[in-house]
């Protein structure tokens, strides 16, 4: 960890230049930070996460008066996110970003988000997670030794992408090679839809894809375009089938070495622009299928009555409910309705 390597170092002035006009005249002066932090993540820099978490990353630099500095590493340049997990709970990393699929992996409960065709809308979603859905996750990633902020930034609702065929009901499932990520939910969930699910770091998803290891995948259509998989697929439908979204995780230790001012600052600028960030994700959801269709992709849209049908056939929801404990399976159906 950078932060306590760093403690009792004396700190040497470095200056930050602006150029103004002829010549340059220093603007601002810190001292070397007194933290250094690391946050990993495994999403394209051009998706709204990375662009919303630089602005708070230089909001925290900002308003700590050079304090505390995070340093971003996007797109899995520190490594697929298993490695990332497991770099942020040994200090490796002081932050990384789990969608809630991955990260239940280590805390099972916090999948429970991600329980198929559950929520209605992003209202629901909201409400759950900002609610006591969330509160729930969050005790848990505290007994896990990580921190969690308080607001989760939005994945989307997954849809389902092929090379070769438009899915179109539960049916059209049946015996589908597709990538899911590394979660125990999603591979079951596709199980009991048929299909022939492959567990795959997202870090390893274009190259699958394109060397048809895979024939399809399923993700958000933010994702579907930051990572260019309209290059690799053809045909996008409409599912809806999971909603997905990112915790921001600190490892604990890391967490307790700030001292309140710092802890406060960048709670708030992460938070705050958690919101930007869904706002984000919610203007390109009506902009994105416009412009994935301008190149070439085919969209249809699905029903989700044949799938939540074929999964309750197949016992995936009282499965689950079994898994989740009936803690976690109540708070959830607070917000959604009987599942
Ligand atoms: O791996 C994926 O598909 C992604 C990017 O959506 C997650 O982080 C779960």
């Amino acid at each position: 960890m950078a932060s306590l390597a760093r403690r009792g170092v004396l700190r040497a002035l470095v200056s930050v230049s602006l150029l103004t006009g002829i010549g340059a005249a220093p603007v601002a002066s810190y001292a070397a930070p007194e933290f250094v932090f690391k946050y990993g993540n495994n999403l394209p820099v051009t998706h709204p996460l990375n662009v919303r978490a630089k602005e708070a990353a230089d909001r925290v630099f900002k308003e700590s008066n050079g304090r505390l500095q995070i340093q971003i590493f996007p797109n899995n340049q520190l490594g697929g996110d298993t490695d990332m997990l497991a770099q942020v709970r040994n200090g490796g990393i002081d932050m990384f970003t789990p969608s809630a699929l991955v990260i239940a992996t280590l805390v099972p409960s916090a999948a429970i988000n991600a329980v198929g065709f559950a929520f209605a809308d992003y209202k629901q979603v909201w409400a759950a997670m900002d609610g006591k859905v969330g509160e729930h996750v969050r005790e848990k990633f505290e007994k896990a030794g990580l921190h969690g902020l308080e607001r989760m930034w939005d994945n989307g609702f997954r849809q389902v992408t092929t090379s070769n065929k438009p899915i179109n009901s539960a049916q059209d499932m049946a015996g589908l090679k597709i990538r899911v990520p590394v979660s125990p939910l999603s591979v079951s969930m596709f199980k009991a839809l048929g299909s022939a699910p492959a567990s795959l770091q997202f870090s390893e998803v274009y190259l699958a894809l394109q060397t048809k290891v895979v024939d399809a995948q399923e993700n958000p259509l933010a994702i579907i375009q930051t990572a260019k998989m309209n290059e690799v697929q053809k045909y996008c439908s409409l599912t809806n089938h999971i909603w997905d979204g990112y915790w921001f995780v600190i490892n604990g230790r890391s967490w307790k070495s700030l001292p309140p001012d710092l802890q406060k600052i960048l709670t708030t600028s992460f938070n705050e622009a958690g919101l930007k960030q869904r706002e984000d994700i919610r203007a390109l959801n009506d902009s994105l299928q416009n412009e994935l269709k301008a190149k070439g992709m085919v969209f249809n849209t699905t029903t989700p009555e044949t799938f939540r049908e074929a999964l309750r056939k197949a016992g995936f929801y009282a499965e689950w409910r079994q898994k989740f404990g009936e803690e976690a399976w109540t708070l959830l159906e607070q917000y959604v309705g009987k599942l």
